[in-house]
C-alpha cells in the first residue's frame, strides 16, 4: 500500500503525432495523480550547454541498453524532437502504468493499451514508463534534476 512514483515520457513521435493529451488522459482516467510535467527540447543554439541535460535524460536513462545494436538509433530517435516528461504518483502506479502502456513491441501489445492502440514499431513506441519502483524513484529524481538544469539554462541564456 505504498505510494509510488513513476516516470512517464511521451517520446518525440508521440509529441509529433499529437498524442500527449490522449496519453495524459489515460493516466488521469485511471485515477493516478500527475505531480510533475515538462516539455523538454534542447534548443539547437544551446546544444553545448544542454548536453548535460540531454545526456542525463537519454544516455543515463537508457544506460542499460548501451551494449545493444539498436542503441545509437534509439538515442537519435529519443533526441529527435521535444519530449513530454511526467511524474505520476499512486499506489501500484509503476506496474499499472506498464500495463496501460503495453508491451515494448506495439504489434505484441494488447488492444486497449497505449502502444497496442496507437503504435506499430518498437522504435516508435510513443511512450516510456519506469519498469520498477526503484527505477521510478531514480528516473523521477533525474527528471527533477533535468527541470532544474533547464531552468538554470534558460536563466543563463535570457
Ligand atoms: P520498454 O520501453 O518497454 O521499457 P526497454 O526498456 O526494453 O522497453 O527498451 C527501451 C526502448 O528501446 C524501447 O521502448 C524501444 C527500444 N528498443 C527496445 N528493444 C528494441 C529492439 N529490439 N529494437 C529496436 N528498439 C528497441
Ligand atoms: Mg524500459
Amino acid at each position: 500500500e505504498q505510494v509510488e512514483q513513476t516516470y512517464i515520457m511521451v517520446k518525440p513521435d508521440g509529441v509529433q503525432r499529437g498524442l500527449v493529451g490522449e496519453i495524459i488522459s489515460r493516466f488521469e482516467r485511471k485515477g493516478f495523480k500527475l505531480t510533475g510535467l515538462k516539455l523538454f527540447q534542447c534548443p539547437k543554439e544551446l546544444a553545448e550547454v544542454c548536453k548535460f541535460a540531454v545526456g542525463l535524460m537519454c544516455h543515463e536513462h537508457y544506460k542499460d541498453l548501451k551494449a545493444k545494436s539498436f542503441y545509437p538509433t534509439l538515442i537519435d530517435y529519443i533526441t529527435s524532437g521535444p519530449v513530454v516528461c511526467m511524474v505520476w504518483e499512486g499506489v501500484g502506479v509503476v506496474a499499472s502504468a506498464r500495463k496501460l502502456i503495453g508491451s515494448t513491441n506495439p504489434l505484441q501489445a494488447d488492444p486497449g493499451t497505449i502502444r497496442g492502440d496507437l503504435a506499430v514499431q518498437t522504435g516508435r513506441n510513443v511512450v516510456h514508463g519506469s519498469d520498477s519502483p526503484e527505477n521510478g524513484k531514480r528516473e523521477t529524481g533525474r527528471f527533477l534534476l533535468l527541470v532544474f538544469k533547464h531552468i538554470i539554462t534558460e536563466m543563463i541564456s535570457s
